[in-house]
């Protein structure tokens, strides 16, 4: 699935776009035949002609808007309006994709030998559907780790031009940390103190196109105003040594990835 010339393509800039601005584009780095592949199979889980345990799902809300979102419902029956899938770890199509060489040697680049995988989700837009996704940073008590999460690589799937809401950065917003203790939604009076809104910077992609994304760099997405689906595999990695602090649940073991390589 991953272009034959992975070995040539440069990575120092990418990284270090990545470094100042908190994203970066890596260019296409996906076959066609893999995107029709991981695409197909995005749709036969969302509309459960293939059904894996432990897959995690949500749905878009019947509103269309993010704060009406349903928590802890998962599978709602087939339907193409799917939010996101989580653990794509565990489809062996997905698995091939997440640990492809070149994502290896960036994660190895960034975050040394040892690497895991905190998580991996199909961010999915249907036609003329999906929800605006909030300013958001992708770390905080929430996300319930010792040390501060930074590399994730996204991948497309669909061509994602603005109108489809292709991800926005706020750039260079990672270098002051975490909005709040909590993660997440960055809220409204740092946005403004910030001038996001003028500062936003969309990142049209095509299809196999890749783009690097700090984890607290301030991102969000619009909804898909066009005729075909956006969909994207947004792969979160960690440090080998980063352990999950929860307590009231069993601790999460974060599964190891690029070991073969
Ligand atoms: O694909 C999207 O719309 C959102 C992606 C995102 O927020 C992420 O990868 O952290």
């Amino acid at each position: 699935m991953l272009v034959s010339h992975w070995a040539d393509i440069d990575i120092e800039a990418p990284l270090a776009d990545f470094k100042e601005r908190g994203y970066a584009r890596l260019g296409r780095v996906l076959e066609p035949d893999g995107v029709a592949a991981l695409a197909a199979r995005s749709n036969e889980l969302m509309l459960g002609e293939r059904s894996i345990p432990g897959l995690f799902y949500q749905h878009d809300s019947s509103t269309g808007r993010y704060e009406d979102l349903e928590f802890g419902a998962g599978w709602v029956g087939p339907s193409l309006r799917y939010r996101k899938l989580e653990k794509l770890e565990l489809d062996l199509l997905f698995l091939a994709w997440i640990e492809n060489p070149l994502f290896a040697r960036i994660a190895h680049a960034v975050l040394g030998r040892d690497v895991t995988l905190y998580r991996a989700v199909l961010w999915n837009k249907a036609a003329h559907a999906g929800m605006a996704l909030p300013w958001h940073q992708d770390d905080g008590a929430f996300w319930g780790i010792d040390r501060p999460p930074s590399l994730q690589i996204w991948t497309a799937l669909d061509p994602a031009p603005r109108e489809a809401g292709c991800v926005e950065f706020v750039p260079a917003s990672h270098h002051a940390g975490l909005a709040t203790e909590l993660g997440g939604t960055v809220p409204p009076d740092q946005l403004e103190a910030e001038d996001a809104e003028r500062r936003a910077v969309p990142v049209p992609v095509e299809a196999g196109e890749a783009l690097l994304i700090h984890n607290h760099v301030w991102h969000r997405s619009g909804p898909n105003s066009t005729a075909t689906p956006r969909r994207g595999i947004g792969l979160s990695f960690l440090s080998g040594d980063t352990r999950c602090k929860r307590k009231k649940r069993k601790p999460r073991v974060f599964h190891p990835v690029f070991r073969g390589a």
